[in-house]
């Protein structure tokens, strides 16, 4: 596949995806956003990738946002489809098969941050800097970002970083959660490789259905949401994998999962 604003590649079943328009800080423009739609759902449908690394080219910016070029000259009833295109392409990366992996390895704002907080694990470098400038601009976060941030990082401080627009280091948005680990800049596309490759040494049904029972249930009442982990989890019972699971910890050897 070739893209102008992505790059692509896959090895050992893992999936990299650049967001790559560096001279814009890799700034996301409706072309750019219609090439990750596509790529998203070519993903999603292709079984031999089992781990998606999402990142930005070069060393400054993984997203600095929403391109504000593009978005200057739109009327109101533009806004709100550029937004919907967004929020629709951000829900597709939050519902693919994979796991999503964010490797932040710059400036996440805007539209960026957005971008991180719809991939399942956020890992940053120490010079990432995070946060939600939009009420500079006197507009809201269109992508997903005043509902996904307070869902991640409770609703006082997602409301502060919303309000005020103030950018984070990489060290605050790990204290509040919003990171999952920080790490120099060279170890960055390691360590998401590591966590990835960890990932898919294990049961990839309930790698699948564990992202799935999160995503869904945080959405819902606890009891419902129970209900629904009952189901997953005796339905995972008829699989093959489990069976492997379970007996290679009694045999005292690795499982060696076969996704059935
Ligand atoms: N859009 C377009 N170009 C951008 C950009 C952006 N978001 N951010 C940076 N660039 C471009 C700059 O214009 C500059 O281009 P040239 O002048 O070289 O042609 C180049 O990238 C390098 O940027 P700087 O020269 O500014 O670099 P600095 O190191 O001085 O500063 C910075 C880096 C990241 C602090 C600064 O560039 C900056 O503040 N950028 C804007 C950050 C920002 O405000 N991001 C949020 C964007 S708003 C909605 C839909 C979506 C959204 C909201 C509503 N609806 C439709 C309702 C989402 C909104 C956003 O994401």
């Amino acid at each position: 596949m070739n893209f102008e604003h992505l790059l692509f590649a896959v090895e050992d079943g893992i999936a990299t995806v650049t967001l790559n328009r560096p001279k814009a800080l890799n700034a996301l423009n409706s072309a750019l956003l219609t090439e990750l739609s596509e790529l998203v759902d070519a993903i999603a449908k292709d079984a031999s990738i089992g781990a998606v690394i999402l990142t930005g080219a070069g060393e400054k910016a993984f997203v600095a946002g929403a391109d504000i070029a593009e978005m200057q000259g739109k009327t109101p009833l533009e806004a709100r489809a550029f937004s919907q295109f967004g929020n629709s392409v951000f829900s597709k990366i939050e519902r693919m098969p994979q796991p999503v992996i964010a490797a932040v390895n710059g400036f996440a704002l805007g539209g960026g941050c957005e971008l991180a907080m719809a991939c399942d694990i956020r890992i940053a470098s120490t010079h990432a800097k995070f946060g939600q400038p939009e009420v500079n601009l006197g507009i809201v976060a269109g992508f997903g970002g005043t509902q996904r941030l307070p869902r991640l990082v409770g609703p006082g401080i997602a409301k502060e970083l919303l309000m005020t627009g103030d950018m984070i280091t990489a060290e605050r948005a790990a204290q509040i959660g919003l990171v999952n680990h920080v790490v120099e800049p060279a170890e960055l596309l390691p360590k998401a490789q590591e966590i990835a490759a960890k990932m898919l040494s294990k049961g990839p049904f309930a790698v699948r259905f564990s992202k799935k029972l999160v995503n869904e249930g945080i959405n819902m009442d606890l009891e419902r949401a129970l209900a629904l982990e009952s189901e997953v989890f005796g339905t995972l019972f008829g699989t093959e994998d489990r069976l492997e699971g379970m007996t290679a910890f009694l045999e005292k050897r690795p499982a060696k999962f076969q996704g059935k």
